[in-house]
């Protein structure tokens, strides 16, 4: 299970002096108002109310922070930054002018953000303002992953259309770099659950958090499924060989007094399986 699923509520912020001071990696989501960034961080931790989305655009209006720690540990190893969205034509002249400043500050300025998920509608994207927050961006020298949303509006053709031109573009921001970095895309549907695995690899990359992680409790289901399955796999190679009287009893055979034997056959596995096999169950009973 990846530690992305243990992500929780931290903080937050509507100034950038009350960013956390804290020194662990951040990965932000941003994009348009309404793209799916609050539905994409609940998809891929797993969470269904861990951010607020709504189908009414400008629901995000603050910089939200995630923490993301095992249960029980005092404090996050990382963040996830769920940012206001940009394009959101009912908001009023100041407060667009304060988010704006706010979101840009936030990308050009935090030291800790390891990298950007920025989230786009695969029906339309780089629009100007998601061109403004790349070119924000790129001069930190940090990576960029878009995430193509809402791929399930879209047929498969204009599916793979969509990426090709998205990673053209993206391609074109890379060659004005001095030092290269890397600029991918992918499609992406919380709806359909598309691409979320693909996505959790990039993040939990950026944030250095392990592949998986599997907490105390997970490791004693794991260790009793397999147990039970090596158990019913020896039971189905059991062969009924009929039932037998035991010895000195006159009673009739039934089933309390009978014996049910069964013979083992031959175990398939070879000695080497069975030595993983068991490797395995005790290292994850362990
Ligand atoms: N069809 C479809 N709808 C989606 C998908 N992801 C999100 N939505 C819907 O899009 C709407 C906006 O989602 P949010 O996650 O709140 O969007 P946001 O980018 O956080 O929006 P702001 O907070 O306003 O910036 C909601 O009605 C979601 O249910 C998706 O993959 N497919
Ligand atoms: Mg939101």
């Amino acid at each position: 299970m990846s530690l992305l699923h243990q992500a929780r509520f931290f903080v937050t912020v509507n100034h950038l002096r009350d960013l956390p001071a804290t020194a662990v990696p951040e990965v932000a989501f941003a994009g348009r108002s309404n793209a799916g960034k609050s539905t994409a961080i609940n998809i891929l931790c797993n969470q269904k109310r861990l951010a607020f989305s709504s189908r009414t655009p400008g629901r995000t209006q603050h910089i939200n922070f995630f923490g993301v720690a095992p249960v029980k540990a005092p404090d996050p190893l990382a963040f996830l930054v769920d940012l206001p969205g940009y394009g959101y034509a009912q908001v009023s002249g100041s407060a667009k002018f304060h988010w704006q400043a706010l979101l840009s500050d936030y990308v050009q300025t935090r030291s800790q953000l390891s990298g950007l998920v920025l989230m786009m509608d695969a029906r339309r994207p780089f629009t100007d303002l998601d061109c403004q927050m790349v070119e924000w961006f790129l001069p930190t020298g940090r990576p960029i992953h878009v995430l193509l949303t809402k791929a399930d509006k879209l047929t498969n053709s204009e599916n793979a259309l969509a990426l090709r031109e998205t990673r053209k573009v993206l391609a074109g921001y890379a060659e004005q770099l001095d030092t290269p970095v890397p600029l991918t895309a992918q499609l992406f549907s919380s709806l359909k659950r598309r691409g979320i695995e693909e996505a959790q690899r990039v993040v939990a990359g950026w944030l250095s958090l392990p592949d998986g992680c599997i907490t105390q409790a997970q490791r004693r289901v794991s260790a009793s499924m397999i147990a039970g399955k090596i158990k019913s796999f020896f039971f189905s190679q059991a062969a009924w060989s009929g039932t037998r009287q035991p010895h000195r009893t006159s009673r009739p055979a039934d089933s309390r007094t009978s014996f049910r034997l069964f013979s083992l056959k031959p175990c398939p596995l070879s000695p080497s399986t069975v030595r993983v096999a068991c490797a395995a169950m005790i290292s994850l009973a362990g």
